[in-house]
């Protein structure tokens, strides 16, 4: 039975690496943070598992900005594989905490590093989890692993640092560690202020009545979005591979934040219409399709209930999108799209999901949540 260390084992990746790891049978073993309030939400329907909790899920209290802990999780754990996924993650936010979000994520990194060092463990796999952030203001497209990097944010920058810390150190001291280069994933299980889930969150309580408008930032922005529980399989393989390499995992498409938002809301039959520019620019609702509405069908316990007779509620001609320049960005990266050939050929590995389908589950899973809460 191997054992796995997980950093950010209550984050969206980490959760569902949680699942697949397990199920590989594995040991593994997460590091969690101190919260006020419940923070493991996304790993309770393992962590109440009676067969999985002490047995094989095993939680510590742990922070990456506390070395001599890190030491001493890596002493009493001695794990064979490490997915250090902890990250203060969201872009806008680097821009508010820098010098947090570079401790963590750049020099979390290093400390990681540095205590396999210490501790001694030759034996063990690195996988570190950068991002297609790195890239930035794109100096090709699509983007590969040779592509030079120009990182756009203080999150771009701290990651950068980790990418390259990752390098060093297999190179130097001969350390079994992998970059995996991922480009934007998402599922419902991705944090409400990213925007994929803002978005078919938003979407649902506007049809249930339960909120007037979106509210977004830059509609432009292009991004290679694919489906979280896939990238992370592609880890385990990164991890999986004979000899320690940096991939990148994408689907290779490409689509706006504002085709994101028209096709949310084509699922539940709705049509928008774009007016205005800028900061004044509006989402109107051009035409509601029942049939077409209809096609999708959330379950409560009980009973069935038919999409159009959410969407049925709003009428033509309501505004429901609107732009807000609180959330754009100091610096923006317009344009991700990502070739992940090399994972391919070398993992077998390719993303399955495609756009529409990942636009779909999560407006379906963010719907039944809707239905679940009695509106
Ligand atoms: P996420 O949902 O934001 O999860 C981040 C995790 O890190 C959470 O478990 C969080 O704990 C933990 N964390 C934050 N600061 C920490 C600290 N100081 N010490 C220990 N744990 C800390 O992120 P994700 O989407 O799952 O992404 C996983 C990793 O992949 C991140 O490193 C992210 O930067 C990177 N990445 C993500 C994407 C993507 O599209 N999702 C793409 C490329 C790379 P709490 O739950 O307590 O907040
Ligand atoms: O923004 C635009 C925004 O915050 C995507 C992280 O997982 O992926 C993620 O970073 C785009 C940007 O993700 C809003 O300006 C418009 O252009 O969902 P996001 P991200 O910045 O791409 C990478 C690969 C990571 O590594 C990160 O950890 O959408 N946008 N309006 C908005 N973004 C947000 N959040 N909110 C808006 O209202």
């Amino acid at each position: 039975m191997k054992t796995a260390l997980i950093t950010g084992i209550t984050g969206q990746d980490g959760s569902y690496l949680t699942e697949i790891l397990l199920k590989k049978g594995y040991r593994v073993h997460g590091i969690i943070r101190r919260s006020s309030s419940f923070n493991t939400g996304r790993i309770d329907h393992l962590y109440e598992n009676p067969d999985l909790l002490n047995k094989k899920l095993f939680l510590h209290y742990g922070d990456l900005v506390d070395t001599s802990n890190l030491n001493r999780l890596l002493e009493k754990i001695e794990p064979d594989e490490i997915y250090n996924l902890a990250a203060q993650s969201h872009v806008k936010v680097s821009f508010q905490i820098p010098d947090y979000t570079a401790q963590v994520d750049a020099l979390g990194t290093l400390r990681f590093l540095d205590a396999i060092r210490e501790v001694g463990l030759k034996q063990v796999k690195f996988y570190q989890a950068s991002t297609s952030e790195l890239y930035g203001k794109v100096q090709e497209v699509p983007q590969n692993e040779k592509t030079p990097f120009y990182p756009r944010s203080p999150y771009g920058v701290a990651k950068l640092y980790g990418y390259w810390i990752i390098v060093n150190y297999r190179e130097a001291y001969n350390i079994f560690a992998s970059n995996g280069i991922l480009f934007n994933h998402e599922s419902p299980r991705r944090g409400e202020t990213f925007v994929s889930r803002k978005i078919t969150r938003a979407a649902s309580r506007i049809a249930a009545g339960l909120q007037k408008e979106l509210t977004l930032g830059n509609l432009n922005a292009k991004r290679d979005w694919g489906y979280a529980p896939e990238y992370c399989e592609g880890m385990w393989r990164i991890l999986q591979h004979k000899k320690a390499d940096d991939f990148v995992l994408a689907t290779g498409e490409t689509h706006t934040v504002r085709e994101f938002t028209e096709l949310t809301f084509q699922q539940i039959g709705i049509e928008l219409l774009w007016k205005g520019k800028a900061e004044n620019e509006k989402g109107y609702i051009k035409s509601i399709d029942l049939d077409k509405a209809k096609k999708l069908i959330s379950y409560s316990k009980n009973k069935k209930v038919y999409i159009r007779d959410f969407t049925s509620r709003l009428k033509k001609g309501e505004a429901i999108v609107a732009v807000d320049p609180n959330y754009y960005r100091p610096t923006e990266v317009d344009l991700l799209i990502g070739d992940a050939e090399k994972a391919r050929k070398i993992l077998g590995w390719k993303a399955k999901t495609r756009f529409e389908d990942l636009v779909t589950l999560m407006i379906k899973a963010d719907l039944e949540k809707v239905l679940k809460r009695g509106f």
